[in-house]
């Protein structure tokens, strides 16, 4: 129907002005540099809120306005997870006197049994991207101390890590894991082995990431769960969320960091069978969902916050086609409720598991997006998420997840993730190129960017 043939009522034509005045706005220039500040002065809001109530410890509660530390004792996991953000925004003091905090009151020598995945990617990569930005050598001390002391669990049956170990005794325990947990550790356990000339923590690594790898169904997809003793997957679910998605991450990027030949082929195997199975169609979008490791099978339906980190790994191996697509789908999950769930039925649009802790995957994404094409509608996108990031989750002094984002009820959770990769990934998203050369790094998947200098 022509318009010039509609009876435009006064009511109408204000609706379509005020619609045309905001597409006009959304369209207008991003202010790169306002954007830039405003991440800055929201990073340090929720910095002086940990320092004010859990300084020395690992997290903040936000909303009792206490701490929480993850084995009841501290291992200092805000400061070491922040520090290389602190020095990328700039805060110079404030990076020098959490660094002199850290090489005083960081000891691993404790009687404690740790999560082997979770202290790699946070403090072992995180003192070793503080090195080579300050080159401190307390800091690859410690992280020579720490990944010494996290050795035992690859001592299975397979080669492939035990869950846990304890720091003081070596002693290891949980033999039921995942690839996220087997395969996300050759960064740092390889960038350790090339800054301290010790070969074993890179052939430690390299060979859990390879097991988890040889143990891929006959159509190339891995599962959820698999046990190190014997080898055999206890969950054959496959897909890029929680407990296997990372372990793809570093098949391509230890490729990149390593020049390791063995990493890219399987990158390369890997990749054509998620985008056999895995990638699904719906109304058009592009989205990947569950299937069976060993059939192909279609399982679920869900994509999640967690997923939304692949469209940074499509991007950085040259698939910017299926990279684009997928964040317009992510973008679509996130503006279904003004923040994105933790799982999202992309058939339905409904959410499944309604939660937000703060995670960083989909800015990620957004950076590596706007870094690839230059095109502005990232710079769009991303200052649609801090919006809403601040408008959801700012408290009168930090930043709280979300238990829900249909309701936006808060959770009293701030986990370091959201120092180390959330404001991190925001601000690199605005802030001037020179701030850290994208071509020159390579993040682990707790955004601590390590630079190639061997
Ligand atoms: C981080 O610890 C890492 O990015 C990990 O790979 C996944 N989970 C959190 C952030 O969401």
């Amino acid at each position: 129907m022509k318009l010039s043939k509609l009876k435009i009522s006064t009511s109408l034509f204000l609706v379509l002005a005020v619609v045309s005045t905001s597409f006009a706005q959304s369209r207008s220039k991003i202010d790169k540099k306002q954007l830039a500040s405003r991440v800055k002065s929201e990073f340090l809001h929720a910095w002086n809120g940990y320092k004010k109530y859990a300084w020395g410890h690992d997290d903040l509660k936000p909303l009792s306005k206490t701490y929480k530390d993850w084995y009841g004792q501290t291992l200092l996991m805000t400061p070491v997870d922040s520090l290389d953000t602190l020095i990328l925004l700039g805060f110079k003091d404030e990076a020098d006197a959490t660094r002199k905090y850290i090489t005083e009151n960081l000891s691993f020598d404790k009687d404690i049994y740790v999560q082997n995945f979770e202290i790699t990617i946070r403090l072992l990569g995180g003192l070793l991207s503080s090195y080579q930005m300050t080159g401190d050598v307390k800091l690859l001390n410690l992280a020579e101390d720490l990944g010494a002391r996290l050795l035992p669990v690859f001592d299975s049956p397979t080669g492939l890590p035990y869950k846990s170990v304890n720091l003081k005794t070596g002693k290891t325990r949980g033999e039921i894991t995942n690839p996220a947990e087997t395969g996300t550790l050759l960064i740092e356990f390889g960038t350790l082995s090339k800054l301290t000339n010790k070969p074993v923590f890179y052939e430690k690594a390299k060979r859990a990431l390879v097991e988890t790898y040889n143990r891929r169904s006959s159509i190339g997809l891995v599962g959820t769960n698999i046990n190190v003793e014997t080898g055999k997957w206890t969950n054959t679910d496959s897909h890029l969320s929680a407990e296997i998605d990372s372990y793809y991450e570093y098949l391509l990027k230890c490729a990149i960091l390593f020049d390791d030949a063995d990493c890219r082929k399987m990158w390369q195997e890997s990749i054509r069978a998620i985008n056999k199975y895995n990638a699904d169609e719906v109304r058009g979008e592009l989205w990947y969902g569950h299937a069976d490791m060993n059939t192909g099978k279609r399982t679920a339906t869900t994509f999640g916050a967690l997923d939304a980190f692949f469209p940074a790994v499509l991007a950085l191996s040259g698939d910017l086609d299926r990279a684009q697509r997928l964040q317009d789908s992510a973008y679509k999950m996130w503006t279904a409720h003004g923040i994105e769930p933790e799982e999202f039925d992309y058939q339905t649009m409904r959410v499944g598991a309604p939660a937000y802790p703060l995670r960083p995957e989909i800015v990620e994404s957004t950076y590596y997006l706007y870094q690839y094409t230059n095109d502005e509608k990232y710079l769009r996108m991303g200052a649609r998420f801090f919006n809403d990031f601040v408008k959801y989750c700012r408290t009168d002094e930090a930043y709280a997840g979300l238990k829900n984002v249909v309701t936006k009820e808060k959770s009293d959770s701030m986990q370091s993730f959201l120092f180390a990769e959330t404001f991190k990934y925001y601000y690199l998203l605005f802030a001037a190129p020179k701030t850290l050369d994208f071509k020159r790094v390579v993040f682990n998947t707790e955004a601590h960017p390590i630079k190639k200098t061997w």
